[in-house]
C-alpha cells in the first residue's frame, strides 16, 4: 500500500504523452477546468492523479510534478480505446445519458472492455491509496470504479462526480448491465451531479431497480449512507476575466471584427463537434432567419468554432459531413464574394484567441439539445468584462440553472430558437448590460474552486485540506 491520502481518478490525465522530433517521449500539459479546480487540492495533499495518458500501449512511467503531485498513467490497449472508450463510453453511454438525441449502440464486447478497464483503474487506485484516503472518481467512463474500489478497500472515503446529465429512469432502463452500473455508483459515499434533477433521477432509480427507500438526498446501502446531490461545476472566473482584460485580447477582438467586415451583429458558437451541442439546429435557425430577411448578410454573420472531437466514432464522422454540407449550402445561398455568411472553423484555438472571439461576439449561441453544464456559456459571460454582448442559452444546458438572465431558448423548437436570436440581437443595450452584470456577479461568487470545495466538504474532507490557493498563477492552454 502506498501513501497517497488524496487521489483523483479520471479517464484522462491532465497531461498528454507526446513523442518529440528526436523520438523522445515527453509530457505536454493539457489544462482544463478540472485541473484548475483540483490542482490546489492535489498540491495541498501531495495527491495523486490516476488516468490514461492519451496513447494506446504500455503506460509511461509515473511523473512527479514540481508541486509534488504524482501523475500515475494507466495502460489502455488499442483495442480497449476502441471498445471501452469509443464504444461503451462514447457510443453507448454518451448518447443514452443525453436523452438519446442520437441512437445509442450496444455491443457485448464493449461492455466486457468497459468492465475490465474500470477494474484496472480500481486496482491501481487500491494499490496507491493510503489507509482512509479520499478518492474522487470522475465521470461516465468510470462508473464501476466506486463499487470495485469499495470491495477492494472498504476503508476509503469515495466520491464520484458525473459531468454529464443522468437520464430519467425510463431511459436508464434500456442500458444493458444497468444493475452493475447503478451498484458501481452506489459504492461511493457521495455521488455528485450537475443538476438537482439528475440526483433525483438517480435516487428514483435506486427505488425502481433495487427497491431502496431514499430519504431526502440519502439512500441506505447495506449499512452505509450514500448521499446524492447537485454540485454545479463552474470556471476559473478570475482567470477568464484576466485574460479578457489583457491588451493583447482586446486588440485581437477588434481585429477579428474588422476581419469579419465590421458587421453589426456577430453570432458566435464554440463547441466540440458533438451532436448534443445542437450545431445543426443552430445553423438551420440562422439560415431561416436569412431566408426570412430577419437577418441579412453582411450586417449579420455567424462564426462557428467546431473543435475536432471523437473523430473515429461513426456518428461523429457523419455529423461532421452533415454540418459541413449545411455550412456550404448557407454560404452558397447567402454569402457574397469575400463575405461568407458562416465562418466555420474545424480547429482548436488557444485561450487568448478564444477569449478574443468571445469579446468580438454580440450574440453567443450556446444551444445544446442536452448538456451537463456547458462551460462555454460561463466563459463567455466571464469574458465580457465590458458587460456587453448577449447570451442565447438552451434550457437543456445545466448552465441555464445558474445563468438565469440569459436569453433562454428551446433548441428543439426552431421558431423559439429563431426568436431567441432576434430578441438577443435587438434587445436594448441597457437590458443586455443589466443581464450581463448580474450573470458576472454570480460567476465571481460561484467559481470552480467553490465547486471543488463544496464537493469535498460534503465528502468530509476537512476545510483546510480542501482549501483553494487563490495565489496560484493562472496558466494558459
Ligand atoms: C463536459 C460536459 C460540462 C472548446 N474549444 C476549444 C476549447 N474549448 C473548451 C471550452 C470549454 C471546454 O472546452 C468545453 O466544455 P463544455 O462544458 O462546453 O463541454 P464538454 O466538453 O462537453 O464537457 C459539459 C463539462 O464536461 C464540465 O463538467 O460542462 O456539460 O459535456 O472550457 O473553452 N479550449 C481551447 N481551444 C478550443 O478550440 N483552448
Amino acid at each position: 500500500m502506498s501513501n497517497a491520502s488524496f487521489i483523483v481518478v479520471a479517464n484522462r490525465l491532465p497531461v498528454d504523452s507526446v513523442v518529440d522530433d528526436e523520438g523522445n517521449r515527453t509530457w505536454r500539459r493539457s489544462p482544463g477546468g478540472l485541473v484548475t479546480a483540483l490542482e490546489p487540492v492535489l498540491q495541498a495533499n501531495q495527491g495523486t492523479w490516476i488516468g490514461w495518458a492519451g496513447v494506446a500501449g504500455p503506460a509511461p512511467e509515473p511523473l512527479e510534478t514540481d508541486d509534488g503531485v504524482t501523475l500515475l498513467p494507466v495502460e489502455l490497449s488499442e483495442d480497449e480505446v476502441l471498445r471501452y472508450y469509443e464504444g461503451f463510453s462514447n457510443a453507448s453511454l454518451w448518447p443514452l445519458y443525453h436523452d438519446a438525441v442520437e441512437p445509442r449502440q450496444f455491443r457485448r464486447s464493449w461492455w466486457k472492455s468497459y468492465y475490465e478497464v474500470n477494474a484496472r483503474f480500481a486496482d491501481v487506485c487500491a494499490r496507491e491509496a493510503a489507509q482512509g484516503a479520499v478518492v474522487w472518481v470522475q465521470d461516465y467512463q468510470l462508473q464501476l470504479v466506486p463499487g470495485m474500489l469499495r470491495e477492494r478497500r472498504p476503508d476509503l472515503r469515495i466520491g464520484f462526480f458525473l459531468h454529464i446529465p443522468f437520464p430519467p429512469v425510463e431511459l436508464f432502463m434500456q442500458l444493458p448491465h444497468r444493475m452493475e452500473i447503478l451498484k458501481g455508483l452506489l459504492g461511493a459515499d457521495l455521488v455528485g451531479f450537475q443538476r438537482p434533477l439528475a440526483a433525483q433521477n438517480f435516487l428514483a432509480l435506486t427505488r425502481h431497480l433495487l427497491g431502496y427507500r431514499p430519504r431526502g438526498h440519502y439512500v441506505t446501502v447495506d449499512d452505509r449512507l450514500v448521499r446524492a446531490d447537485a454540485f454545479p461545476i463552474s470556471i476559473d472566473t478570475a482567470y477568464n476575466e484576466e485574460v479578457a482584460s489583457s491588451e493583447r485580447v482586446r486588440q485581437r477582438a477588434k481585429e477579428i471584427r474588422a476581419e469579419l467586415g465590421d458587421p453589426e451583429t456577430v453570432i458566435l458558437g464554440v463547441d466540440r463537434l458533438d451532436y448534443t451541442k445542437g450545431i445543426e439546429q443552430r445553423l438551420k435557425a440562422f439560415r431561416e432567419l436569412l431566408e426570412d430577411g430577419r437577418l441579412q448578410v453582411p450586417n449579420a454573420v455567424m462564426v462557428q468554432v467546431a473543435t475536432p472531437s471523437r473523430e473515429r466514432v461513426e456518428q461523429y464522422k457523419v455529423l461532421r459531413e452533415r454540418v459541413e454540407r449545411q455550412v456550404g449550402r448557407i454560404n452558397g445561398e447567402y454569402g457574397q464574394v469575400g463575405l461568407p455568411a458562416v465562418h466555420y472553423l474545424h480547429q482548436s484555438f488557444d485561450r487568448f484567441e478564444l477569449s478574443a472571439l468571445y469579446q468580438a461576439a454580440d450574440v453567443m449561441a450556446v444551444t445544446p439539445l442536452r448538456d451537463g453544464m456547458n462551460l462555454v456559456a460561463k466563459e463567455y459571460v466571464a469574458s465580457r468584462v465590458d458587460n456587453r454582448g448577449a447570451l442565447v442559452l438552451s434550457e437543456f444546458a445545466g448552465a441555464a440553472g445558474d445563468l438565469r438572465q440569459a436569453f433562454l431558448v428551446n433548441p428543439h423548437d426552431l421558431t423559439d430558437l429563431k426568436d431567441g436570436f432576434v430578441t438577443a440581437t435587438t434587445a436594448p443595450l441597457d437590458d443586455k448590460m443589466k443581464r450581463m452584470r448580474a450573470m458576472r456577479r454570480y460567476l465571481r461568487k460561484h467559481d470552480v474552486s467553490r465547486w471543488a470545495r463544496s464537493f469535498l466538504t460534503a465528502l468530509g474532507v476537512p476545510e483546510r485540506s480542501a482549501a483553494y490557493n487563490p495565489g496560484s498563477p493562472p496558466t494558459g492552454d
